[in-house]
This record gives structure tokens, C-alpha cells and sequence, in this order.
């Protein structure tokens, strides 16, 4: 069976690209490129032409997800693992195919609506390596584990989990239970799932009404956590979640907004994907909720 390798690329829709290239710099710490097409600029984290696409758009929110496959014939594998489980797909053009810095891809949309496309061979420039917009003590995590997580709105969590496991080849299932006025019998049961080392790359099973919730992205230096934080906090940015650690990965985060009013969640030092699963009924410590109205307002 084809598994999916990473979290590939992103594709946003941001409103204001000017607001969001100075966040992305300034704040973030990513690299910007600007090749002159007037609607749209890259995000870059390593050696990828890019990692995200930051387009014009009036939505503010997630346009679509890519995902990784080894090569052409994993391609050809999850064309048919698509198929057999009855999920429409459809072959990139080669212009299409362009725009995204990759060699193949197909399109289709996941059980939760969410534009999704899986892709092999991206372009990865190494006569020019990343260089963040403003200085950092370390780099992005992203060798072998693909951009970081995300938060994907998911009415249907259980079809969402067949979904991601059975069709794409990833692992996972719930690894909370939450009390949250709302949810089904008063508890939250929010799914992890990964394909690589990192803990997880994909969760679902919040209530949200934007696709996404937020994009966590990692780095290898403790240091570049505290600076983010004093430009966070010196730049005026709301902070969602303070610093806290999360049981499962265990990492050292905390969730900033973004210019389109979803959430940057920024950390280090997060274990490894582990190969049984477990489930919490709480955080390790801190991640004590502040700034409301990013669809974070639980207590974890
Ligand atoms: C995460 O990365 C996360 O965002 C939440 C809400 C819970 C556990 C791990
Ligand atoms: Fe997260």
C-alpha cells in the first residue's frame, strides 16, 4: 500500500499580502520570495522553492493541503487505493503541475471538503539555501517530517479517519479526552495522525469554521522559541495559547494569529511519532488559553 510521506506544501488565501509578508519575516522568521506574479508570493523554511503559497484571495483561510509521495509509483498506487475506496480524483495538467514545483499530481477533495493534493518530486532549490527573514539562532524542523501539523476542519471525524488511514496510509486515532460543553456526551475525543517521525501531522475533531486552525511549525533551537515570543509579544500579536507542553508530542509551544485570524502554532523539542497508540485527559503543563476567538477556547 502507498503511504503519504509528508505534509508537503500549503496553499493560503490571505486578504492582505502585504500584512502577511511582514508577518511572515518579521514575526515567523520565514523566508520570503517574490517572483513578480502580482498575486501571490512563496514562504520558504529549507531547501524547497517553497513550503507555502501565500495567494490573494478574499477567503483568509486554507485553499489547499499537499501531500508527499515517495515517487511516480506510489502516485500510480494511491491513483488506485483513491479509486477502490470511491474518492474522485483528478490528474494535475502539466501547467498545473508547474505552478506547484512539482513533477506529478493529482487533486481531490477529503471527507471534510478540504482541497487536497498529493504529489511526488518537488523542486528543491540547494543553490540557495533558506535565509530567514530575520535572524534565528537554529532552522525550521523539517528533513524527513514535512512543513509541521495542521488542524483541518472535519464534520465527519470518523469518515475523515478512515479516510487518512486506510486511503493515504497514515497512523493514528484519539489521543485526548476532553470535557467541552458541545461536544458529543460532554467530551472531546480530538484524532492525531502521522506518516513520518513527527509526532503527528494532521489532527481533526475541533469544532472550527475555518478549515483550518492552525499550522504548527517547529524549530531546533529552544532560543528561537523565547525570541518569537518577545517579537510576538513586543509586535502586539494576540497569543491564543501561551507556552505549554502538550502530552502527546511533548513539545515546548504556543499559538500566535496570523493576519487572516487563524493561528501559528510555534515549538521545539516535540518526540517522535510513537508506535502504539495512547490517549491524555490533559496537557503536560501551561497552555493556559488568552486571546479568544481563534476556535482555541478549550482547556487543555
Ligand atoms: C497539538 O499539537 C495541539 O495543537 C493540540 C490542540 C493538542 C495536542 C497537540
Ligand atoms: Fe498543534
Amino acid at each position: 500500500m502507498a503511504e503519504v510521506t509528508e505534509l508537503g506544501y500549503l496553499g493560503i488565501g490571505v486578504s492582505d499580502l502585504n500584512a502577511w509578508k511582514k508577518f511572515a519575516g518579521e514575526v515567523v522568521g520565514m523566508q520570503v520570495l517574490d517572483e513578480g506574479e502580482g498575486d501571490r508570493f512563496y514562504l520558504r523554511m529549507d531547501y524547497h522553492h517553497h513550503r507555502i503559497t501565500v495567494h490573494q484571495s478574499p477567503e483568509d483561510d486554507l485553499l489547499y493541503s499537499g501531500w508527499r509521495v515517495a515517487g511516480p509509483q506510489e502516485l500510480d498506487e494511491m491513483k488506485q487505493q483513491l479509486t477502490d475506496h470511491g474518492t474522485e480524483w483528478t490528474q494535475a495538467t502539466a501547467a498545473e503541475c508547474q505552478e506547484r514545483r512539482v513533477l506529478d499530481m493529482i487533486k481531490l477533495v477529503d471527507p471534510g471538503d478540504n482541497p487536497t493534493e498529493i504529489f511526488h518530486g518537488p523542486q528543491i532549490d540547494t543553490h540557495s539555501p533558506f535565509h530567514p527573514e530575520r535572524p534565528m539562532h537554529g532552522k525550521f524542523t523539517t528533513e524527513g517530517e514535512g512543513i509541521g501539523h495542521m488542524i483541518l476542519r472535519q464534520p465527519n471525524p470518523p469518515a475523515a479517519i478512515e479516510f487518512y488511514t486506510k486511503v493515504l496510509g497514515m497512523r493514528g486515532t484519539v489521543e485526548y479526552k476532553l470535557p467541552m460543553p458541545g461536544a458529543p456526551d460532554g467530551v472531546a475525543q480530538p484524532m492525531f495522525l502521522h506518516c513520518n517521525g513527527r509526532d503527528h501531522s494532521l489532527a481533526f475533531g475541533f469544532p472550527m469554521e475555518k478549515r483550518i486552525n492552525h499550522l504548527m511549525i517547529e524549530v531546533d533551537n529552544l532560543n528561537d522559541v523565547g525570541n518569537t515570543h518577545d517579537i510576538v509579544r513586543q509586535t502586539n500579536t494576540p497569543v491564543a495559547i501561551q507556552l505549554g507542553a502538550h502530552a502527546n508530542d511533548q513539545m515546548f509551544s504556543f499559538y500566535f494569529g496570523n493576519p487572516s485570524g487563524w493561528l501559528f502554532e510555534y515549538g521545539f523539542g516535540a518526540r517522535k511519532s510513537t508506535y502504539q497508540s495512547e490517549y491524555y485527559v490533559r496537557d503536560t503543563y501551561g497552555h493556559q488559553p488568552e486571546a479568544t476567538g481563534f476556535g482555541m477556547d478549550i482547556e487543555m
